[in-house]
């Protein structure tokens, strides 16, 4: 059962009286405002939750892993830690314990409107604690504080063609913040490992804090001649970035906010999140590790489908009309499919029914934009694609993802490049995976490497198995 310090209520190895006593002093430490004072607070303690799991369970199964597994990309293998948030194959996605619907109604909004604001998100996924609007607020200090982004990041962005993706661009941009790491700089000149996650959490920091200029820049630069738009120090993390965008329009500031929420973390196995945890257990410090990260999110099976969506709405729009029928619609998906193509937007590795996050962005969409014509289409597809990819008989999950609706509501409000879709998703994405790096690194995880095989070995191994 989750309470508001859930990785504690979640932990079987408590007795309930344990559990009351270190409640009571959670709670004598919930006037704590700062991030960084909490994590302070919260390191020694999760330290100490590890060390008991790994010496009373280190020696327990987790499964089998078949050859299947191994080569179909290590579907359902458990092997990585990840705390920030758990998906469940048919409940979705669960950020320290909270469900989507149970974030939206226990994280702190903003002023007018009713999403939760990105920074309290941040706070959850960081410390696994509800926190309450005066955390929140001092979250959106902190990272405005830490929100300048040097000159020479914008040189390194100049001097790529206006033409490269901007996802390209966005990679470009977070390598040269590197020069700003802290982490580098502390090890070089030589920090004890026991303080690794400090200048890491600086780093993280940091960096979520910059990329929405990076980000605004880009799509500023590549979509609007270059005119910039100024921060707005009046307003909240998702806002801001929105007003950086060129948006002014209050509906478009709560999109985003919600946008960045969904976006924030996936668990660990996806290509985004498990690349930087990857690179991070080199030690790579959290530039490095997230630019790494960022590439794979470019991929189209990855976060590059949301671009891949809207792209071929409309193209299904050019081609039939919007005021089709379910079964020309039917006829479009169908030639998509013979012509070799996966529809994008539908589908996931682990997700076995409707992506949650998928349905919040579509309750959206019901109440602000419910006659837009491409959010008829997206529903139509709702109901014409999972009959026809089950129908296939090959596809694990024939539901849309949460890529099949986001560009809908971006191009209602005006944010209609879908090749700079990806790079919102990004920007979203750093708050799950680096709140995870910094644990990374307070838990001191060791560096990555799994077994790998040969096509002998495997043949070797299973011929000695079934003989
Ligand atoms: N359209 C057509 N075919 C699909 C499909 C789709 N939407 N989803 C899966 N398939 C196919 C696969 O290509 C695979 O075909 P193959 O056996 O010929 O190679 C087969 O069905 C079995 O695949 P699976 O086990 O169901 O999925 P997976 O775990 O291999 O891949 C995913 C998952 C998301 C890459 C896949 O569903 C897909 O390509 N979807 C479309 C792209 C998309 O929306 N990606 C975004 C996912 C969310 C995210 O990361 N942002």
């Amino acid at each position: 059962m989750y309470n508001r310090h859930g990785f504690l209520a979640s932990s079987s190895s408590f007795s309930s009286q344990d559990l009351k006593w270190v409640s009571l002093l959670l709670d004598h430490f919930s006037h704590v405002q700062d991030l960084r004072s909490r994590l302070e607070e919260l390191v020694p303690q999760e330290r100490e939750r590890l060390k008991e799991i790994k010496s009373k369970y280190g020696k327990v199964s987790l499964g089998d892993t078949t050859v299947d597994m191994a080569i179909g990309g290590m579907r359902g293998i458990k092997g990585m830690l990840w705390e920030t948030s758990l998906l469940d194959p048919d409940e979705g996605i669960r950020f320290r314990g909270l469900s989507i619907p149970e974030c939206q109604a226990k994280l702190p909004g903003a002023k007018k409107g009713g999403e939760p604001l990105p920074e309290g998100f941040l706070w959850l996924l960081a410390t696994g604690e509800l926190p309450n609007k005066e955390q929140v607020d001092a979250v959106t200090a902190d990272l405005r504080s830490r929100s300048k982004v040097p000159g020479h990041v914008f040189d390194v962005i100049n001097a790529l063609p206006k033409t490269a993706h901007p996802m390209t661009q966005f990679t470009a941009g977070i390598m040269a913040l590197q020069t700003q790491s802290e982490f580098a700089k502390a090890y070089e000149t030589g920090i004890s490992k026991t303080k690794y996650w400090e200048p890491t959490y600086e780093d993280a920091m940091n960096l979520i804090a910059r990329l929405p200029e990076v980000a605004a820049f880009i799509y500023r630069r590549v979509h609007k001649g270059g005119e910039l738009h100024g921060a707005d120090p009046n307003l909240d993390y998702a806002a801001n970035f929105a007003q950086m965008l060129g948006f002014k329009d209050e509906l478009m500031h709560e999109l985003m906010r919600l946008y960045i929420s969904i976006h924030s973390d996936h668990e660990g196995g996806n290509v985004s999140a498990h690349t930087v945890h990857l690179v991070g257990s080199a030690l790579s410090d959290p530039y490095l590790s997230f630019a790494a990260g960022i590439n794979g999110l470019a991929g189209p099976l990855h976060g590059l489908a949301n671009q891949e969506v809207l792209r071929w709405i409309q193209e299904v729009v050019a081609e039939i009309g919007s005021d089709v029928t379910a079964e020309q619609l039917s006829e479009y998906v169908h030639k998509t499919l013979k012509s070799g193509k996966v529809v994008p937007g539908f589908g996931h590795a682990v997700l076995r029914k409707t992506d949650p996050r998928y349905m919040c962005q579509r309750e959206f969409a019901l109440k602000h934009l419910p006659n837009d014509p491409l959010f008829k289409m997206v529903s139509k597809l709702f109901e014409v694609v999972p009959p026809i990819l089950l129908a296939g008989g090959k596809v694990k999950n024939p539901y849309p993802n949460v890529d099949a609706h986001s560009g809908v509501l971006l191009q209602y409000f005006g944010l209609r490049e879908q090749n700079y879709y990806t790079v919102l998703f990004g920007v979203a994405r750093s708050l799950g995976v680096l709140s995870q790096l910094i644990w990374d690194r307070a838990l001191g995880l060791p560096i990555e490497r799994p077994k790998s095989m040969t096509f002998e070995y495997i043949e070797n191994y299973c011929k000695s198995k079934v003989a």
